[in-house]
């Protein structure tokens, strides 16, 4: 069939999980503005205007052109009487002025700075302002300040931790963390999750699931992984969160974010030469160094687990957020990073593939490319 120049709008749900969202956002304008309401609001504690902001950024996400009159927006889910008027604000005079306010804000500047430190959360940012500290150099001379290991290594990296990981460096990390895996077990498998295995370009670390068709060795393998990376010397630290997961606790299991497989959240050494085309170039960083550190998360769910493990830390966060809603609204279904408890069957439903947790919630499949809600 012939093309037609004008496709009619799709009508879009209000769940992201049915919703496709390439890397592509055509209303940065507006999706921007609303993701520092967000966050400003995720600061003040008020959640619920937080995630409003954070649905309607996603809905636009989704929008496969440029939004060029409020009029427009009517027909999209998600969008209430405060993001219409932010969007007008946009539209008419290039911003919002509630936006700019928040951007000078002494207190969203501070807490922003503090939060972009590794180990740094937004309960401990805010006792640092309310404590009068206003630079990161405050925060370290502090005598009154005890820093965890991980904030330690947070400010110890921090300039090279804040700058974007390329896709190229993504790649070059799977190489590593591929052939050192593979070293320890030929049974070894390591996929490429997180924001890379949806098509970003760039990401803020780089996320890999890890697993061995061998039951019971997942965290050993992750273990032997990580004294690997510490004897190449490329290891710059390691947090490990040792296994709470047990399957015979399964239908007791609270349905939460954090899940209970082992994993390393970890700040690992790249050099150049690794690099196809060589590091990203740190601005104004010319101090002669030819490696720059870089965070990653490897999870290893046993096998079994493996496509609800590979789904839950696919993402995006708001797409996650809204499987689990639909599960529990649409289906009278559980659907956490661990497995999938149907309470009208009042059974665990299994999955060998994303394909199949699809299917069970009676959703047409997403690739991970348009998962970007
Ligand atoms: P980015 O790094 O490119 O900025 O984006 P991302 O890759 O989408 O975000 P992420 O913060 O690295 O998280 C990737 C997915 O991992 C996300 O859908 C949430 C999921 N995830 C879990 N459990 C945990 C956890 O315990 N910690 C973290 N950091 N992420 C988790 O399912
Ligand atoms: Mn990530
Ligand atoms: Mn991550």
């Amino acid at each position: 069939p012939e093309a037609s120049p004008h496709p009619p709008m799709v009508e879009l749900s209000r769940y992201a999980c049915k919703r496709r969202t390439s890397t592509e956002n055509h209303n940065e304008i507006f999706t921007d503005a609303f993701e520092v309401l967000a966050e400003s609001y995720e600061f003040s504690q008020c959640d619920s205007q937080c995630l409003a902001f954070r649905r309607a950024a996603s809905v636009l996400k989704s929008v496969p052109c440029p939004l060029q009159h409020v009029g427009a927006a009517a027909s999209l889910p998600c969008l209430g009487g405060h993001t219409r008027a932010v969007m007008q604000e946009i539209l008419q005079y290039g911003q919002s002025c509630e936006v700019e306010k928040i951007l000078c804000n002494d207190r969203y500047q501070m807490l922003k700075l503090f939060t972009s430190v590794f180990g740094v959360g937004p309960k401990t940012a805010e006792k640092w302002y309310r404590g009068g500290l206003r630079t990161l150099k405050d925060a370290l001379e502090d005598p009154s300040i005890e820093l965890n290991s991980m904030q330690k290594a947070g400010f110890l990296h921090h300039k090279d931790i804040s700058q974007s990981v390329s896709r190229a460096e993504a790649m070059a990390l799977g190489d590593i963390l591929h052939e050192t895996a593979l070293g320890i077990s030929a049974h070894a498998v390591l996929v490429l999750t997180g924001g890379f295995r949806r098509g970003k370009a760039f990401g803020h670390d780089v996320d890999f699931l890890l697993s061995t068709p061998e039951k019971g060795k997942e965290e050993i393998l992750l273990l032997s992984l990580v004294d690997s990376l510490r004897r190449q010397g490329i290891l710059l630290y390691c947090d490990h969160h040792t296994s709470t997961f047990d399957i015979n606790n399964m239908p007791g299991v609270s349905f939460e974010a954090m899940d209970h497989f082992a994993k390393s959240f970890l700040i690992l050494r790249l050099y150049d030469s690794q690099v196809e085309g060589g590091l990203q170039r740190v601005e104004g960083q010319d101090d002669g160094r030819s490696w720059r550190a870089v965070r990653v998360d490897v999870v290893t769910p046993p096998m079994e687990r493996y496509a609800f493990a590979l789904l839950g830390w696919t993402g995006s966060r708001q797409f996650e957020r809204d499987l689990r809603r639909f599960a529990r609204k649409e289906n009278r279904m559980l659907l956490d990073n661990h497995g999938l408890w149907d309470n009208t069957k009042k059974e665990f439903l299994e999955a060998e593939s994303e394909e199949d947790i699809f299917a069970h919630l009676g959703l047409e499949y997403i690739e991970p490319q348009l998962r970007n809600a």
